[in-house]
């Protein structure tokens, strides 16, 4: 049963049952936040997409609310109600999803009928966008007339509404393609071109859910290459439709694709990805679900205008039973810690000597047969190492790794262990989501090491942490 699958996250946003993948529409509406996601009704496979819904107040405890958006049988988004975002339409919520029919992505519009958000009218005008841009020359696959989807929709200064869409050119690279309108309506669209054309080797050729997060001075943009997130850190120039690069990196080095975010009534931009699965089709069947979301992250720039990612302040209040371990020096020894658990916050802030590598290992059986390690090594790099993660070879055990920069010498690991689910985020800034699934009943323990000399250990904090789910049905 669900309840006692042991891979199943207990305080990361999961839809019941099924599939999930990308995060859309997220939106802070009267006090609540809202969170659409693409899923399957109908099992644990990226089928017929209709969009879940789920609600919190706190961005810690949630709420499952009935399937918010359906395929229309006679409808543009017949095959599917694929990605899109919410907007807050003076008073009005408003949703710019893809429908897919035949081979066809169409851009479709929808009204809320309801302060919950549960029910979405959907336009008459749909497909509210219902002819490609000639230039430049989009790029087509096997089933796609053209690769044209997924919105992200916002108001610039003077008032005019601003509208990306994914798609990248025809032997070329990715791209956003921006259109704006002046009407509130959001249904008329006038096209201007491309923002920004990524370098086809590096960035990909298609550009899946393209998203812009205004910093104020500064602007980011980031995309989902199939492969990775890439963001672009620079200026957006409203009046061009262009967008300036300083500088690129990836959002997260692991599973974690396709992110939507929203500001909140505080001003804050907070960001939910979708967490892969890394199992086969068989494993993902046998469990029954497949996909959940990432915690809720909170994006912004420091003082140097680069990025920060961290996890949202709120989520302390998933924190129960502590354990505290006091400085440490640690010189090749392997020490296990008095936690176990499956659902855990770690914070270690280390220095490395002169070690090889400091270690933390997490969901580890006695015998040492199931364990993951999470080594910080002298070249400052992050790997999640799953050799060992699991007996069951229906899984990925690749290494996963991220490169790190330490600030005076030390780096802040914070670590959340939910299941399947492990996030790590390393100096409020480089982030690495991946996926563990260990078989046995035993494998919880936590320990750490340090090899080839000697680490100093300035704080570890471990936290059990509760639910997202305080009243389960
Ligand atoms: N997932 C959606 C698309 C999007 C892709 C379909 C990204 O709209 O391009 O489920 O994961």
């Amino acid at each position: 049963a669900l309840a006692d699958d042991h891979h199943r996250p207990q305080y990361h946003l999961s839809p019941p049952a099924n599939w999930l993948n990308d995060p859309n529409g997220v939106i802070q509406w009267n006090d609540e936040y809202h969170v659409f996601y693409q899923y399957n009704p109908g099992g644990p496979y990226h089928g017929t997409i209709h969009w879940g819904h789920a609600v919190s107040d706190d961005l810690v405890t949630w709420e499952d609310r009935p399937v918010a958006l359906t395929p229309s049988p006679d409808g543009p988004d017949r095959d599917g109600c694929w990605s899109g975002c919410a907007v807050d339409v003076d008073g009005t919520p408003l949703i710019l999803y893809t429908g897919g029919r035949g081979d066809l992505q169409l851009p479709c519009l929808g009204t809320a009928t309801d302060d919950d958000l549960s029910v979405w009218e959907k336009s008459d005008e749909n497909p509210i966008i219902d002819t490609l841009p000639e230039e430049p020359p989009l790029r087509s696959t096997e089933h796609w007339r053209a690769e044209f989807r997924d919105h992200s929709v916002w108001q610039a200064d003077d008032g005019t509404w601003h509208h990306l869409i994914g798609s990248g050119i025809e032997d070329g690279g990715g791209t956003a393609l921006l259109y704006t309108s002046d009407g509130d309506e959001l249904t008329d669209w006038e096209y201007q071109g491309p923002i920004l054309v990524g370098n086809p080797e590096r960035d990909g050729h298609m550009w899946e859910c393209p998203e812009l997060l205004d910093f104020g001075e500064r602007q980011l943009l980031h995309i989902s290459n199939y492969e990775a997130v890439r963001y672009y850190l620079g200026g957006y120039d409203a009046d061009d439709g262009a967008f300036d690069v300083d500088r690129t990196g990836l959002l997260d080095h692991g599973s974690f694709y396709a992110p939507q975010s929203l500001r909140d009534d505080d001003g804050r931009w907070l960001m939910w990805g979708w967490v892969k699965p890394e199992r086969d089709a068989s494993a993902q069947w046998d469990a029954g679900w497949s996909g959940t979301l990432s915690l809720p992250r909170l994006v912004d720039l420091d003082a140097g205008g680069r990025l920060r990612q961290r996890p949202a302040p709120e989520l302390t209040a998933l924190r129960e039973a502590h354990v505290h371990e006091e400085t440490a020096t640690l010189t090749d020894e392997h020490r296990s810690l008095p936690v176990t658990g499956r659902a855990l916050e770690m914070r270690a802030e280390v220095r490395i000597d002169d070690a090889d590598e400091f270690g933390l290992v997490v969901r580890q059986s006695p015998d040492e047969e199931e364990e993951t390690l999470i080594r910080y090594t002298r070249e400052s790099n992050v790997v999640v190492d799953r050799a060992a993660s699991s007996v069951d070879s229906r899984v990925s055990d690749e290494p996963v790794s991220m490169p790190v920069t330490p600030v005076d010498d030390s780096l802040s690991l914070r670590l959340f262990l939910d299941g399947s689910v492990l996030e790590l985020f390393a100096n409020d800034r480089h982030c690495l989501t991946t996926r563990i699934y260990p078989t046995r009943e035993d494998s919880n323990g936590v320990s750490l090491y340090a090899a080839g000399g000697t680490v100093t250990l300035e704080a570890l904090d471990i936290w059990q942490l509760g639910s997202a789910w305080p009243n389960p049905e």
